[in-house]
This record gives structure tokens, C-alpha cells and sequence, in this order.
């Protein structure tokens, strides 16, 4: 690899977060680049560094890349995290995706007037409760367990993982009825590069707050 690998964004989850995971799992070091304020970012626009002046962006083996889709599946098939074949790389862009579903209804909840969060998670509960868990309780129980997509570690995993782990901190007991994805966290938590980036001090990072979300405001120009 040419360099290290240093990312841009937010001291924030927002659309990095699972880019963190994926370069965590893969065992690449990055470093960050905190974005703070706003002339950060029209300096960085000015400087040609954002393609379609959005963050996150990812300098890797001499690219910068933009679009977190797109980061994800290049550090994903680099790290073999991509299925083995055409049809398990299927599998895992369309788990992905569907825990990225769930991800997209969390993603903007900071944002929201502080009274309208209530209703906003209640109703996150419902369709992760009656549409998506059951899918992924579903897959473990047929395939006995393990991963999600044949025998090896895969994106999939790790961002059903993350969005497991993202729904727990704010509704601890969603997963009381489904055991296998109770089996799933437990074991691809246990994995080396995972439990590190479990524990405190790692690169991972905490739920938003309003400091996070005036930030964004700030550096976006947004009321
Ligand atoms: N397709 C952060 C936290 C929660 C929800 C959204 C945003 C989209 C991709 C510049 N980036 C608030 O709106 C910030 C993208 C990337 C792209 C950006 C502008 C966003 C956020 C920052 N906006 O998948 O990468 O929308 O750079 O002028 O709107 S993230």
C-alpha cells in the first residue's frame, strides 16, 4: 500500500462509521482528518480533494476516493470481504444493503427536534422488528449459524454487526427474540480486530450528540 491511509469526515459516525468498521476488520491502519469548520471544508473543495464536495473521503494507495458505497466495496474486496464467487458477492451487497436500510432511518435521528426522536425510534423498532431482523434470523437459523454468506468473513457481517450494535445502545432489549442474532453478535464481535475496535479508546466512534450535529451545521451552512 502506497502511504497511509487517512480519512476525512466529521469527529462523527454519520456515513464513516462503516468504513471504520470495514478498515478495523481488515487490520489497515488509518489516520484522521477531523472536519471542524467550514473553511476546512472550502479549502478541501478549493484543493480538488472532493469530487462531488462531499465527505466521507478516503485517500488509499494513492487514490481519493469519495462515495461511501464505493469506498466500502473497493476496502472490501481488497480485504476479501466480498463472497467468493458472483453469487455469494450478490448475497452480501443485498444484506448489506438491508441493514444499511436500517442504518438510513438512524442516520438522521440527531438531527431531528429533540421531541419528534421518540416517535422517530419507536417506529425504527417496528420495521427492524417485523421486516429486517426476522430476514437475518431467518438466514442464521437455515445456515446453522456462523456468517452470514458462506465460511468466511464478509462486509455483510460486519455491517449487520455494526447496525446490531448501533440499534442496542438505544433499544437494549430488541433482541430478546431473536437468538441467532443474539449467537451472530456474540461470536463476530469475538473476532480478533473486532474486539479491539470494541473497546474503549479504539478509532470507533459514539453515538451523535448536539455537538456533532451544530458541527455539521456549521461547516454545511445550515440552519
Ligand atoms: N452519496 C451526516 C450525518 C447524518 C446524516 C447525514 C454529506 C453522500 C455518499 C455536503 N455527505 C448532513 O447532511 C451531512 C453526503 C455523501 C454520498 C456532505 C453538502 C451528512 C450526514 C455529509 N454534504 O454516500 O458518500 O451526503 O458532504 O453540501 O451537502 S454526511
Amino acid at each position: 500500500m502506497s502511504g497511509k491511509v487517512k480519512i476525512y469526515y466529521f469527529n462523527g459516525r454519520g456515513r464513516m462509521e462503516s468504513i471504520r468498521w470495514l478498515l478495523a476488520a481488515a487490520g489497515i491502519e488509518f489516520e484522521e482528518e477531523i472536519l471542524e469548520s467550514r473553511e476546512q471544508y472550502l479549502k478541501m473543495i478549493k484543493d480538488g480533494l472532493l469530487m462531488f464536495e462531499q465527505v466521507p473521503m478516503v485517500e488509499i494507495d494513492g487514490m481519493k476516493l469519495v462515495q461511501t458505497r464505493a469506498i466500502l466495496n473497493y476496502i472490501s474486496a481488497k480485504a476479501g470481504f466480498q463472497g467468493k464467487d458472483m453469487k455469494e458477492k450478490v448475497l452480501v451487497d443485498m444484506y448489506v444493503e438491508g441493514a444499511r436500510d436500517i442504518g438510513d432511518m438512524l442516520l438522521p435521528l440527531q438531527f431531528l427536534p429533540a421531541e419528534d426522536r421518540e416517535n422517530s425510534l419507536k417506529n425504527i423498532r417496528k420495521i427492524a422488528c417485523n421486516r429486517y431482523y426476522p430476514v437475518f434470523e431467518k438466514v442464521l437459523r437455515e445456515k446453522g449459524g456462523g456468517f452470514l454468506v458462506g465460511n468466511a468473513l464478509t462486509q455483510a457481517d460486519l455491517q449487520l454487526l455494526e447496525i446490531i450494535i448501533m440499534v442496542d445502545e438505544r433499544m437494549p432489549d430488541i433482541l430478546k427474540d431473536f437468538p441467532h442474532l443474539q449467537e451472530f453478535k456474540a461470536l463476530i464481535s469475538a473476532l480478533p480486530q473486532i474486539h479491539a475496535f470494541l473497546q474503549p479508546g479504539s478509532q470507533r466512534k459514539f453515538m451523535p450528540d448536539d455537538n456533532y450535529v451544530n458541527t455539521v451545521r456549521k461547516v454545511f451552512n445550515r440552519s
